[in-house]
């Protein structure tokens, strides 16, 4: 006899998996030495803030040590820090942006 055959039916659907890419924070470091109004001049410039954002980042910083400054993708997030990093150095001022994955 001829036994037709069965369909071949997936036993799982599959499953589109989208990952979200993981976001890291750009910190600013403070420092006893670059002048408040070059950390917010950088602030406004690399990370498109207003003044009074600006000032309130680094007002964070000169007082906490550290703050967080905005998160970005991992890539973005190092050219930022790296940029701004780059500009306080230019100027002979020991200004330090670093990165952290978000938790
Ligand atoms: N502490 C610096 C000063 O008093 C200003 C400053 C603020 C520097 C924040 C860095 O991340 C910083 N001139």
């Amino acid at each position: 006899t001829n036994t037709p055959e069965a369909p071949t039916i997936p036993k799982t659907k599959p499953k589109p998996k989208v990952e979200r890419p993981k976001l890291h924070k750009v910190m600013l470091v403070n420092d006893d030495f670059t002048p408040r109004e070059f950390v917010v001049m950088v602030l406004k410039a690399e990370f498109r803030m207003n003044a009074d954002q600006a000032q309130r980042v680094m007002i964070t910083a000169h007082q906490k040590g550290v703050c967080v400054v905005a998160v970005y993708t991992k890539d973005v997030a190092e050219t930022k820090a790296t940029r701004a990093t780059d500009a306080g150095r230019a100027a002979g001022f020991p200004l330090l942006f670093t990165t952290e994955p978000e938790e």
